[in-house]
């Protein structure tokens, strides 16, 4: 399968993040794509190419104007109040519930409003490596509509916990959910599947009151995992995306034969809603030594699950998501790819 990539993702290289009350080193960093990038040479699956420029507007279909433009200024903004020199940009006050207020004010004000977390710093190279990894999405996407089984977005930042107003979760626009947009506007009709071990409830969000495009997450249940305040069972969609979601959290320490239950679960309701298109959200960190998260998939789960998704017998676009373990996140997800190609 066609392998979409860009380097620009290089220069966004958070160097630290604010976890458990102090700074720990960043674990969404550049080596992620790199590594894979490799192993999917290394492995044969495909031809690795760079992404078309498709501009902004079909980011503009899913995001908020105030949002987009935001994330382009946020940057320079913030040096020109902080110094040239200052790091990452990161929110340090939010309007909190109730008390909302005004939304235009100074960087701080800003970054406040679009911003749900500490984790999500804003860079010199975060905008272009946002674009890039939209372009990347959308690329895949292209493919996809011009024939091909299957193609994989390799990209970074991330982007499902990334809302229509909102950005977070190391993500800043949500490159599935403009996708997944993108084939709606080419009349097509998309389904998500979202195996990031972290709920997306950026795309859940976006998709919520709409039945045109399907929602399914399987995830570390949000009563012990981020994000904490979406991905619970009775969110099942909201009017006329009512039955257009579902959410399975999974309990700490799931493993292979508990998870695959729950993704026969979501099969059966992806088939059931009689989509054109998949799109995966390829998060990797179900793994057993993830150092973020709690699921004990091991390295041969993932040709089953690769394999699983195949038996859907769809054109399937892969987006890469979460997975930090750097030693074993190429191996991992070339399995998936490499399972889907087989099954
Ligand atoms: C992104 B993806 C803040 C901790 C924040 C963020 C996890 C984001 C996961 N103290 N942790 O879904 O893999
Ligand atoms: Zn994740």
């Amino acid at each position: 399968m066609k392998v979409f990539y860009s380097p620009v993702h290089l220069d966004h290289a958070p160097p630290e993040e604010f976890e458990g009350g102090r700074m720990t080193p960043a674990v969404e960093v550049p080596a992620r794509v790199e590594r894979v990038k490799a192993e999917v040479l290394r492995r044969g699956i495909g031809p690795v190419a760079a992404p078309a420029d498709f501009g902004l507007a079909p980011a503009a279909r899913v995001h908020d104007a105030g949002l987009v433009t935001f994330l382009g200024e946020a940057s320079d903004l913030w040096r020109r109040h902080y110094g040239e020199d200052a790091p990452a940009a990161i929110p340090s006050a939010w309007p909190g519930r109730g008390m909302r207020g005004r939304f235009d004010g100074d960087i701080e004000s800003r970054l406040g409003t679009y911003a749900f977390d500490t984790a999500t710093p804003i860079l010199k190279g975060t905008w272009d490596a946002t674009r890039a990894a939209v372009n990347c999405a959308l690329s895949a996407a292209a493919e996809i509509k011009s024939g091909a089984r299957s193609a994989f977005a390799l990209a970074r930042p991330p982007g499902h916990h990334a809302g229509a107003d909102v950005f977070g979760g190391y993500c800043y626009l949500n490159n599935i959910a403009i996708a997944a947009q993108w084939f709606v506007d080419q009349g097509m009709r998309p389904a998500i599947l979202d195996v990031d071990y972290h709920h997306g409830n950026g795309t859940q969000s976006i998709f919520y009151g709409r039945g045109d495009v399907l929602f399914c997450s399987l995830h570390g249940d949000p009563a012990f995992a981020y994000p904490h305040f979406l991905g619970f069972a009775d969110e099942t969609g909201a009017g006329r995306g009512e039955g257009a979601n579902l959410n399975l959290p999974l309990p700490m320490y799931t493993a292979w034969d508990r998870y695959a239950e729950a993704l026969d679960t979501a099969l059966r309701r992806i088939a059931a809603f009689g989509p054109d298109v998949i799109l995966v959200s390829l998060g990797l960190d179900t793994f057993e030594a993830d150092p973020i998260s709690k699921f004990r998939l091991a390295a041969p789960d993932y040709l089953r699950l690769g394999e699983k998704i195949a038996a859907l017998g769809k054109p399937t676009l892969f987006q890469f998501e979460g997975g930090y373990n750097l030693d074993a996140l190429a191996e991992i997800t070339v399995n998936v790819l490499e399972g889907f190609e087989a099954g």
